[in-house]
């Protein structure tokens, strides 16, 4: 099936109306679209199909650099970055495609000059929600930066029918409802069926002699899947490089079995298929904690074997030899999900290819690097024995020999320290033997890295440091980052216009040079330039909530948002303990002056977490009551938006004055919402966690709200025993805060239905929010009298953007390009159209 590209030349060229940029030809190839792709009448047609036909002209325009890149990246000798994720939450195309190929006003003229507005077209777009949260965006941020900086770079991942649920509130509690983004096809993708890889599961193993007499292991699985790779281009912003997502869809090899058929048994003539395509059918909604189902590892599996088959072949292709591929190949691992892979590696070094042991073992750790996203002991991804011995009987085998290998290793380092090997193992042999796919991914690597400065600091001392003690120069910190394309120039094109007519456009692509804003902190203009689009802002979103919350919001009053996934150790409920606490501040006293506040919330929690869910449902019962409540008096304002996303982020952070960041320290690996507020103007309220310390550090400890216990601190009242209800007892103002929940006060007809959150905080608080509450309460009292000082504010929000440089991800990028992967860029030129060609 495969064609070879070197070997076949034709003289096939591309129209010009297919590459062209010009007004003209934009509105041609629109309305030709709408009619040949989209098979629609203008008159009959929907903004569905104003999307479609829209899409397909800027994936034309797409293409033509796509192919180029992909010829330039076949033509050269390179080093490619592959970025294994089991997620990717890429946020709408057409709109930063656009931004990207540096055609949206062209494209908004055409599509008006056409009768239409770009806008409306854009929120047709379904949001692809093919990750949970933090980890899955991060990894689409990297993929923006790494075209941006032009890296030969690939994403793999898993091509879900159904990504992240759509929430929706009902009676205040979430209600999961199933994503049908594909419902109406995706022009963003490529199917490149001759790329189709078979995965092997289940069976046994067997040792076989080769013709020289020589033993081997060979794999004989009890069925085998098919992965179709459906590609998606990821253009980098002005520049010609667009580089690839490639996502595993699983099928059958047979679609269905005709002898099953013919004898009338028609659910076991689909079985095996059915079997097969549920491997991609939908994405594990959780986030930070991993749910041990066979069907997870079945996932990881696949698209792990599928993308490093993909590799070798590729390799193979272009090379002929293995020995050399850690010198063209390096492989990301994002979080455990993709750890499998360096046992699936071996296997296809040694079993497939017949390499040595210990020179797969050499590739094997060259080629990969591993990320760590957690230091949550719970969400530390771990396989039973069993499980793995049926699924995947050879790499068990292949995971006991490197961990004997490893263990006599450290052994000779470290004679007679049973501990040490207990913990260093890869095996756990208390309760149930389990493999540990954070400690085999850390051997088998070269590079480990923590994704902030904190963060990193505590795998060395905590979670990781028997291995950081081996191998310390292994161990690296990467602080994240977000791409500015999506999150200001997109998210918020007329503060983008406003910088950039301060200090000319290349600081999308250089984030430092924000800083040629501090000159203009002083100029008046300017700053009431800058509140006017803060305002502007905060209208679009106060219509937002309008027309889906029915609840209208005062723009004069302090945005204050909480948008993430809905977490205790995040500490939504510390947000609402204080809302609580400032409402019965006015009933007790109902002329207390007050800065108004907009109190809003926004995130997604695991179906199956029951605290996350109750915390959701609280904050809309409080809603209720203080929303309807005319003692409030426009002072207060609480709103749950549903369905947070990538989307509705880009609504979100531009309008926001207060950004939330209250994890309990040492809990929040990095968080990237608070980078993406901090860009647009929003300050902080926050404690020592993650890169929140770096926030602090840039913008500078003046124009940040701190507040709360350190990590260190947190460690320490844990291990001399915290009592959550000593605080309850000597708080008065926290006390009748938990009673008035305890009681049903906002819970009318169910007065117990709050009491598992009330009794869960005064008997272990796990988060410590007890202990940090009067912090917290007294840094938004600060919080309350800045915001009165209008000048200043706008002072603090204008240095916060200036000095947010440092979280671009292309900052990170280039980290992780020069001590992790030790790539180059690779320049992309596009070969001009010539018609005498066509
Ligand atoms: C998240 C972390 O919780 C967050 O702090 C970090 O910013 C993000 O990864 C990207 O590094 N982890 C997850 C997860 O989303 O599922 O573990």
């Amino acid at each position: 099936m495969q064609t070879d590209v070197a070997n076949q030349t034709s003289n096939i060229t591309v129209e010009d109306d297919r590459t062209g940029l010009s007004i003209e030809t934009l509105k041609r190839a629109f309305a030709d679209n709408l009619f040949y792709i989209q098979g629609k009448l203008a008159i009959l047609a929907n903004f569905t199909d104003y999307y479609m036909a829209l899409s397909y002209t800027t994936r034309d325009r797409l293409l033509q650099r796509w192919l180029q890149t992909l010829k330039v990246y076949h033509e050269q000798d390179i080093k490619t970055v592959y970025y294994l994720s089991a997620e990717f939450l890429m946020g709408r195309h057409l709109g930063n495609s656009l931004i990207n190929l540096d055609l949206y006003e062209s494209i908004a003229q055409a599509v008006k000059e056409s009768g239409l507005d770009l806008t409306e077209i854009l929120e047709q777009e379904p949001d692809p929600g093919l990750g949970n949260g933090g980890l899955g965006r991060l990894a689409a941020c990297f993929l923006d930066s790494l075209a941006t900086l032009e890296i030969p770079a690939m994403g793999y991942g898993i091509r879900y029918e159904f990504g992240i649920f759509n929430q929706s509130i009902q009676h205040g509690w979430q209600v999961e409802i199933p994503d049908k983004w594909l419902r109406c096809g995706n022009p963003w993708e490529v199917v490149r069926y001759e790329s189709t890889v078979q995965v092997k599961f289940g069976g046994h193993t067997e040792i076989y002699n080769d013709d020289r007499g020589r033993p081997h292991t060979r794999w004989i699985p009890s069925f085998t899947v098919e992965g179709i790779p459906h590609d998606t281009p990821v253009p980098g912003y002005q520049t010609n490089t667009v580089n690839t997502l490639r996502l595993w869809k699983a099928e059958a090899g047979e679609d269905f079995n005709f002898q099953a058929f013919n004898s009338g048994d028609y659910d076991g003539a689909v079985a095996t298929k059915i079997k097969s395509e549920t491997i991609s059918k939908v994405l594990y909604p959780n986030d930070n904690t991993p749910q041990g189902r066979q069907l997870r590892l079945e996932q990881q599996f696949f698209f792990v074997s599928c993308s490093l088959q993909d590799i070798i072949r590729r390799h193979l292709k272009k090379y002929g030899r293995l020995d050399n591929l850690p010198e063209h190949a390096a492989v990301q691992l994002n979080d455990t999900h993709p750890a499998i892979s360096i046992a699936e590696m071996m296997r296809l070094l040694v079993d497939e290819h017949g390499l040595f042991w210990d020179e797969a073992w050499r590739i094997t750790q060259s080629t990969f690097a591993y990320t760590n996203h957690t230091l949550m002991p719970e969400a530390l991804e771990k396989w039973g024995v069993p499980l793995f011995e049926s699924l995947l009987p050879r790499h068990l085998e292949i995971i006991y020999e490197i961990n004997h290998r490893f263990l006599q290793d450290v052994q000779t380092w470290y004679p007679d320290d049973e501990e040490l090997l207990a913990r260093l193992s890869i095996i756990e042999e208390n309760g149930g033997k389990q493999v540990r796919m954070a400690n085999l991914a850390t051997v088998g690597s070269h590079a480990v890295n923590g994704v902030a400065a904190l963060h990193t600091e505590l795998l060395k001392q905590d979670v990781l440091s028997d291995f950081y003690k081996l191998w310390p120069e292994k161990f690296n910190n990467k602080t994240n980052g977000v791409t500015p394309r999506r999150w200001v120039l997109l998210a918020n094109p007329a503060l983008s216009e406003l910088i950039s007519e301060k200090i000319g456009g290349t600081w999308l692509k250089h984030l430092d040079e924000l800083r040629k804003l501090e000159s203009f902190v002083d100029d008046s203009d300017f700053r009431q330039r800058w509140r006017q689009i803060k305002q502007a802002n905060k209208q679009k979103l106060a219509d937002y909530i309008m027309a889906h919350n029915c609840v209208e919001v005062d723009v004069n009053s302090i945005f204050d948002i909480q948008v993430k996934r809905i977490h205790e150790y995040k500490r939504q409920h510390l947000d609402l303990l204080h809302i609580i606490a400032l409402y019965l501040r006015i009933k007790q006293n109902p002329h207390i002056q007050m800065t108004p506040r907009t109190f809003i919330f926004g995130g997604k929690a695991a179906p199956g977490y029951f605290m996350a869910k109750l915390i959701i449902k609280a904050i809309n019962a409080v809603a209720d009551v203080v929303n309807r409540d005319p003692d409030v008096h426009g002072r207060l304002k609480v709103v749950f938006l549903a369905n947070f996303s990538a989307s509705l982020g880009q609504l979100i952070y531009p309008a926001a004055d207060l950004s939330e960041q209250i994890s309990t320290a040492g809990k929040e690996a990095s968080g990237t919402g608070n980078m993406k507020f901090t860009m647009n103007g929003a300050l902080t309220i926050g404690t020592l966690d993650g890169a929140n310390i770096e926030i602090r550090e840039e913008v500078g400890e003046e124009n940040f709200f701190l507040f709360g216990l350190t990590a260190a601190e947190v460690e320490k009242m844990k291990t001399d025993g915290y009592k959550p209800r000593d605080y309850y007892e000597s708080n008065e103002e926290l006390r009748h805060v938990l009673d008035r929940l305890a009681m049903g006060y906002f819970s009318p007809g169910d007065k117990d239905l709050f009491k598992p959150l009330v009794d869960s905080l005064l008997n272990h608080d796990d988060y410590m929010l007890l202990a940090d509450y009067q912090a917290y309460a007294d840094c938004q009292d600060k919080v309350g009298e800045a915001y009165k000082d209008v000048e200043q504010w706008t002072t603090m929000s204008i240095l916060n953007v200036a000095r947010s440089g440092k979280f671009s991800s292309d900052r990170t990028i280039k980290e992780y390009c020069d001590e992790i992967w030790h790539v180059k860029p690779v320049n992309v030129e596009l070969e001009p159209y010539d018609p005498a060609k066509a």
